[in-house]
């Protein structure tokens, strides 16, 4: 079940089974109360950011958008990305291929969606209240192909809406609402688009999350990138 949104945009609907997602929940909670662990990060102006933020593998700073091996306000390294996780996304991608292929059948699905090895995962997890606005991640890498690297991103938790488009015009941006268990991979001409978070909905998320990994209501976002 899934659907290329635009081109190099797939969305896989529900693609993490529930044990997988609570899974997910505990080892995000563990690493997350650690050192490296979750923290609010503010903007360049000094606001704070609606979100609650971890790297893993790498740090990355919202502020300088520096990618680097620790933490310059704590001096903490951030933990590993788990096995699992990478595993998760080298599946993705390639189910990811059987779409971009139906999509452009003249096209080689791994010259639009490269398999990737990811160095960093950021995960943000956001309340109820959250949001993110609509901003572009232009720190695009390439492989040694020359081929624009992928973004992969999970959802776990509350449902949220979620906007993107060509322009920085939320009145132009078309909305998709990511359920847990989504996977939203971004790649070819859709890496550079503008995104962002325009509401969660509460009490969305399913009811094993909370009986069987205590998730607290909210939503976690794991994206991965490789640079
Ligand atoms: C489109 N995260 O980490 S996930 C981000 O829900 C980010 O936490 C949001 O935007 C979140 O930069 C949105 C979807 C996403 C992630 C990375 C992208 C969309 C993207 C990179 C390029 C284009
Ligand atoms: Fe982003």
């Amino acid at each position: 079940l899934g659907q290329v949104l635009r081109p190099g945009m797939v969305l896989l609907k529900k693609y993490i089974a529930l044990r997988e997602q609570v899974k997910i929940v505990k080892i995000c909670r563990e690493l997350g109360v650690g050192p490296g662990g979750f923290y609010q990060p503010s903007f360049p102006d000094g606001a704070r950011m609606r979100l609650q933020m971890m790297c893993l593998g790498m740090n990355w700073d919202p502020i300088t958008r520096a990618y680097e091996e620790k933490r310059p306000f704590d001096g903490s390294r951030p933990p590993d990305i788990p096995y699992s996780f990478r595993q998760l996304v080298e599946r993705a991608i390639g189910d990811a291929h059987e779409l971009v292929v139906e999509d452009m059948p003249l096209k080689n699905p791994r010259h639009i969606l490269p398999t990737i090895s990811p160095n960093i995962c950021i995960v943000n997890f956001y309340t109820t209240s959250g949001r993110l606005g609509l901003h572009q991640d232009r720190d695009e890498s390439r492989d040694s192909l020359g081929r624009g690297l992928p973004v992969v991103s999970l959802s776990v938790g509350d449902s949220a809406e979620f906007l993107y488009g060509d322009t920085r015009d939320v009145d132009e941006a078309k909305t998709v609402v990511l359920e847990s268990g989504d996977v939203l991979i971004f790649g070819g001409n859709s890496r550079m688009i503008y995104h962002g978070i325009s509401s969660i909905y509460a009490n969305s998320a399913p009811k094993a999350l909370q009986d069987e990994a205590g998730f607290r209501p909210g939503r976690l976002n794991l994206t991965f990138r490789q640079f």
